[in-house]
């Protein structure tokens, strides 16, 4: 058995810091040059011998994962290079459901510590176990992401992702305790708390969804908040798709720097790739994710610069590691150097996805999961349509337009009333977050001779 490297567990700030590091505003730092900078050839070294573990103990103790490479006709011995990988099955979101919620565990039961999920396509949610080393592994990636940032443990950093089963509160919160930075825990929403809590502890770094962001600074202006006043320098923003235009605009109303910062449930959370000073793609943490950008049709191994769907392979993660995970994101990597003087690969920001699932506030819809509640609800059609607007709230507003069997037109207007509630309270509570409904009558929804089409979506991301 190869030994896991863990030589930057544990690694502090500290250890990196000169002393003469004034005030995080003025000056970038690697968090952990030793892993991030390493010279490439011989990370690779370190990524096969990982990439070999993990091979061998899903094969001998997660039986999904022998019978998905007895399928496709290899075993560990096959693995002879990094590029031989491309010969592995690879994992889907469908396995994640059927494997629901144990399957895919690779350590005994009572070594997991934690566990988050976000939903998947058939409300069925997609599980991610961690022990207590994958949490470390967590923190030092999402340490790095701040840092990347520029936060160090001078900061002051306002957490308001939502805390929970989703990753991205706990995951900045481990991110900013490991650099040694104030954390502030105020999760998603209370907009005016947010702005208090800001103003009066003078919140350095703000991590949020980039379209709270903007809400944010909007409301601010509304409220009177005189945005110079506030100390904010930087933001992290993820977990949903935004544009180099909304950073912009995120940039000149909040006077920050904005920075793109990526993950998923199933690898971990955030804290997979993130951009540094340069804010010209986001850096992997290669020691803890091996990326590979396929062909989503042909499944074939994209060269580096070549637009795909982007693959990662957990490479010491004990909990539920995976293999050849399909996120269904499409990016291409980018192996240039970069001038911040880490030598981890890039990914470009995300150009979209290759399925169907939408990102509404933060929070992953699939199209189906309102189909499936739709049918549930007597006097419904499961015809409906879902306009998605970026309002001047700069939030996503959805409505979702609901045929009525006929009868209920002629029916009074009281229990349409009801039905309508009746509806946007099953969403809420099956999709997690609020939408407009609006009933229509039957055969008023465009019908298509193809691949329906069930979502208007009118953000410019
Ligand atoms: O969104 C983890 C996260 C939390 C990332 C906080 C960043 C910040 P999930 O809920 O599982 O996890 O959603 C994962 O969100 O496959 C992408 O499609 C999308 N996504 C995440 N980050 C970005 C980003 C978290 N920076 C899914 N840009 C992923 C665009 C993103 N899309």
């Amino acid at each position: 058995m190869i030994p896991i490297n863990t030589t930057w567990i544990g690694s502090s700030r500290e250890k990196h810091e000169p002393e003469v590091l004034r005030r995080a505003a003025e000056v970038f730092v690697i968090f952990n040059p030793e892993a991030e900078s390493m010279e490439p050839g011989q990370r690779r070294v370190i990524q096969f011998a990982h990439l070999k573990n993990l091979v061998e103990k899903l094969y001998c103790k997660v039986p999904f994962y022998r019978e998905k490479m007895m399928a496709a006709g290899v075993t560990p011995s096959d693995l002879r290079s990094l590029e031989s990988l491309g010969n592995f099955p690879t994992t889907t979101k469908d396995d994640l459901r059927i494997t629901y919620p144990y399957g895919l565990l690779a350590c005994p039961e009572a070594d997991i510590e934690e566990i988050h999920m976000s939903s998947g396509t058939t409300g069925i949610p997609v599980v991610d176990a961690y022990t207590g080393f994958d949490i470390e592994c967590w923190k030092e990636a999402m340490a790095r992401t701040l840092s990347g940032a520029g936060a160090t443990r001078h900061d002051t950093v306002q957490n308001a992702y939502g805390y929970g089963l989703f990753t991205g509160g706990l995951g900045v919160h481990y991110g900013a305790k490991k650099l040694g930075a104030n954390i502030i825990p105020m999760s998603s929403g209370n907009t005016a708390k947010q702005l208090m809590v800001m103003k009066d502890f003078r919140t350095t770094v703000l991590t949020c969804t980039p379209s709270y962001a903007l809400f944010l600074a909007e409301e601010a202006k509304d409220a009177g908040v005189d945005l110079e006043s506030l100390s904010l320098k930087c933001g992290c923003f993820g977990a949903e798709p935004w544009s180099e235009n909304m950073r912009g605009e995120i940039e000149s109303k909040l006077g920050i720097d904005a920075f793109d910062i990526y993950g998923l449930t199933e690898i971990t959370g955030p804290g997979v790739a993130f951009e540094c000073e340069a804010k010209n793609g986001l850096h992997i943490n290669e020691d803890l994710f091996y990326p590979e950008v396929i062909d989503p049709g042909t499944g074939k191994v994209l060269p580096y610069g070549e637009k795909g769907e982007l693959v990662f392979t957990t490479l010491v993660k004990q909990g539920t590691p995976l293999l050849r995970y399909r996120t269904r994101d499409i990016t291409y990597l980018m192996k240039e150097p970069c001038t911040c003087g880490r030598t981890t690969l890039k990914m470009h920001r995300l150009f979209g996805r290759t399925d169907d699932m939408l990102i509404l506030r933060g929070v992953n819809v699939f199209p189906s999961q309102i189909e499936h509640a739709l049918i549930e609800i007597e006097g419904t059609d499961p015809h409906y349509l879902i306009v998605i607007n970026r309002g001047e709230s700069h939030l996503d507003e959805v409505e979702l337009m609901v045929e009525v069997k006929q009868e209920f037109f002629t029916d009074e207007t009281k229990s349409l009333e009801r039905l309508r509630n009746q509806i946007e309270s099953v969403m809420k509570s099956k999709l997690g977050i609020g939408l407009r409904v609006k009933l229509v009558e039957p055969k008023t929804i465009e019908r298509s001779v193809g691949k329906s089409k069930r979502v208007i979506d009118n953000r410019k991301l």
